[in-house]
């Protein structure tokens, strides 16, 4: 995991920019952010790995573009840029395509690929200080019958045309994207919010502090009263309180103590469950996790992580998770790991896919996850949910309406 604002990234719009390798794709981004984001040039393939660039943009606010390596890049390490060209495509909340002349094919099979995403997508022709108004006409006529939509038309040498970018992009993004909240209606304006924190929440790694300060900071921004403690305080907390808190959400690892200690009138519910609706699809992931009581002794599960990071003693992906699935499903239980990228394009071999917390990784990307399993028929759960219901607890929490 790494820094807090790193980690921020997951909560921006993304906006990633394609096309063909000297389309124009990174002077577009630095034109557009005003910034110099990345370097342009004539050579081909400048831009090596996606760069990010988070900013403010109005009026679409806490934003990051993304400038990425030409979809056609032919070189030898082309393949891998390739790769991370698609993962930066899979995070985008909107696709921005370049289309640089008539040979558009590349150019409609991304098109294609965030359509099918369900992720909007903006056409652009840039350099039209350097095309003929008939070569922008022609181009223009030909993007909207293939697409169905109208691109923008703009040149980064002048500037031409970024206003319109800037509007057409305010009207794409996605109806959920800044309504989507941690804690949904299960507080509001003056409730009293009860957290109990994980007992290692100052552990060096700092893997389990961001959940925790987003929806901290989400409940002031909503004007209720949070009130913080550890499970080992929970009751002196409880007692210093004029009245019972609305609803208490808790670190999963002590569900069954704080369960047994609340107070009847108030609602409980984890900080993971809570983030398996914020940043995934909750009930697919609660219709995966049942899955598992179907399960035959030798079925295969796959067990996805978002990241390469560099495993702890006690890791949930790859100790805990496998060994409360063995313990309910017996030995002969086949788990795959799978992380960063590796995620299968063909999920066909597996009976159920166990994402991550994805804490590193924004909402888009994940259900663009989800929808690869749904579409292939593959129950999927993550390791929040998954956990609640091998504990027994995934019944009795409150989960976000
Ligand atoms: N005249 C003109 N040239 C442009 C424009 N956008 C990019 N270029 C040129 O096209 C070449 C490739 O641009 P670059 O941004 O590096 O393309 P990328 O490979 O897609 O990132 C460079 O020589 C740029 O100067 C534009 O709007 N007008
Ligand atoms: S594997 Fe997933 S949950 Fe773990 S650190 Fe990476 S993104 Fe976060
Ligand atoms: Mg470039």
């Amino acid at each position: 995991m790494g820094s807090l604002n790193e980690a921020a990234g997951g909560v921006r719009l993304h906006i990633g920019v394609f096309g063909r390798t000297n389309s124009g794709k990174s002077s577009f981004v630095n034109a557009f952010t005003g910034q110099q984001v990345s370097i342009a040039a004539d050579v081909a393939g400048t831009t090596t790995d996606p760069v990010n660039k988070p900013m403010e943009i109005f009026p679409l606010g806490a934003c990051v573009v993304t400038d990425t390596a030409g979809f056609d890049d032919g070189s030898a390490l082309g393949k891998q840029r390739i790769e991370k060209t698609r993962l930066a495509a899979e995070k985008s909340d909107i696709g921005v395509i370049l289309f640089d002349g008539s040979d558009m094919e590349a150019e409609l099979e991304w098109f294609s690929f965030f359509r099918e995403r369900k992720t909007p997508v903006l056409s652009v022709v840039t350099k039209s200080d350097n095309r003929t108004p008939d070569e922008i006409q022609r181009l223009c006529g030909e993007i909207g019958k293939q697409t169905g939509s109208e691109p923008v038309v703009v040149s980064s040498a002048t500037g031409e045309g970024m206003e319109r970018v800037r509007e057409a992009l305010a009207r794409l993004v996605p109806e959920d994207f800044d309504a989507r909240s941690i804690t949904g209606s299960l507080a509001d304006e003056d409730d009293v919010v009860m957290l109990v924190m994980p007992q290692d929440i100052q552990a060096p790694k700092g893997r389990l502090i961001l959940p925790q300060v987003q929806t901290i900071r989400e409940l002031l921004d909503k004007n209720c009263v949070v009130v913080s403690v550890t499970a080992d305080k929970m009751a002196q907390g409880l007692k210093s309180l004029a009245k019972p808190p609305k609803l208490i959400v808790t670190d999963s690892q002590v569900f069954g103590e704080v369960y047994a200690g609340k107070p009847k009138e108030s609602m409980l519910t984890s900080f993971s469950v809570l983030f398996a609706a914020y940043k995934g699809d909750l009930p697919y992931y609660m219709e995966g996790a049942r899955t598992l009581d179907g399960l035959r002794e030798n079925a295969r599960v796959l067990i996805a992580e978002c990241c390469t990071h560099a495993p702890l003693t006690e890791d949930i992906g790859r100790v805990k998770i496998p060994r409360m699935l063995r313990s309910r499903l017996g030995q002969g239980l086949e788990i795959v790991h799978k992380s960063g990228t590796d995620f299968p394009a063909d999920l066909s071999g597996y009976d159920l896919i166990i994402q991550c917390g994805a804490c590193m990784y924004n909402r888009k990307y994940v259900l663009s996850r989800v929808e690869q399993a749904k579409i292939q028929g593959v129950p999927m759960t993550n390791y929040g949910v998954v956990i609640a219901h091998l504990t027994g607890i995934l019944d009795k929490i409150a989960a976000v309406p």
